[in-house]
């Protein structure tokens, strides 16, 4: 899967207000800026694109734009946010993916997904079933999906202590290969593929993200970067620690296609 774009949104003034259950303190809006900006020259590093939406203080959650969209294969699903406080961010990102996606469709009621929860992984796609994705919003996406010839595995997370959605603890690292955080070590829903464990301690870490050969992940993660390049990957880190507080990783600060 070569990624050629990326669409992003920076945090908003109002972005200490966005949900959390992290406990790690207020962020310091310059700095997650700052944070922001590395993250984009990243994805510039990676070769792609990048369109830069506004910041929108109506949203303080607004900067984790990939729970707005699920993007496979020519297909752009509208997803329908679990949290009522998100709802309104996905008009934007409609708009946005518009000339790129012209024949979009949507999550409806009562379905809820958070793209957060959704996992692509080659020709498969795994959907977290979390307190934001709900069963009927899952099999929604999974009938989306299938149209593309794309195959769909759900994975109830509900229950597993601070983790918001289904990439908070697992990340694909191309071809069969998965790297699951300890809650998930043995699911059945991962058999047959192949696993790298993230060591414990280094959970926040498995919300790493592949892309053009790259695995971008957060820094201050030595023992899983280190697994990484072990089985060849190159790896770019960098501090997420005020996305962090606000329970985002990663992955759901641009949309990628
Ligand atoms: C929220 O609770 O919705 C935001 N504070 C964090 C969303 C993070 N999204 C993600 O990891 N995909």
């Amino acid at each position: 899967m070569t990624f050629t774009r990326a669409l992003v949104r920076p945090p908003a003034s109002t972005f200490a207000d966005g949900l959390t259950t992290a406990g790690l303190g207020s962020p310091d809006l310059p700095l997650a800026l700052a944070q922001h900006e590395a993250y984009v020259k990243a994805l510039e590093g990676c070769g792609l694109s990048v369109t830069r939406l506004p910041a929108d203080d109506r949203f303080p959650d607004s900067t984790f734009v990939e729970d707005t969209a699920v993007l496979a294969r020519g297909l752009a699903v509208l997803c329908r946010p679990g949290a009522p406080s998100r709802a309104g961010e996905v008009e934007a990102i409609r708009t946005a993916l518009e000339s790129f996606f012209p024949s979009p469709v949507a999550i409806e009621a009562p379905g809820t997904v958070d793209g957060g929860d959704v996992c692509e992984a080659g020709d498969h796609v795994f959907v977290g079933i979390s307190e934001r994705t709900n069963e009927a919003g899952a099999r929604q996406l999974a009938a989306h999906l299938a149209t593309r010839g794309l195959g769909t595995t759900l994975v109830d997370v509900r229950g597993i202590p601070g983790l918001l959605h289904l990439k908070s603890g697992i990340a694909w690292l191309g071809e069969r290969t998965l790297a699951l955080a300890r809650p998930f070590a043995g699911r059945p829903e991962f058999a047959g593929w192949d696993v790298l464990d993230v060591p414990a301690g280094e959970e926040y870490a498995a919300n790493a993200v592949l892309v053009n050969g790259r695995v971008l992940l957060a820094s201050g993660y030595p023992r899983f970067e280190t697994a990484l390049r072990a089985l060849g990957l190159r790896t770019v880190a960098f501090d997420m620690s005020e996305f962090r507080k606000l329970d985002g990783g990663l992955s759901c600060l641009s949309l990628r296609f």
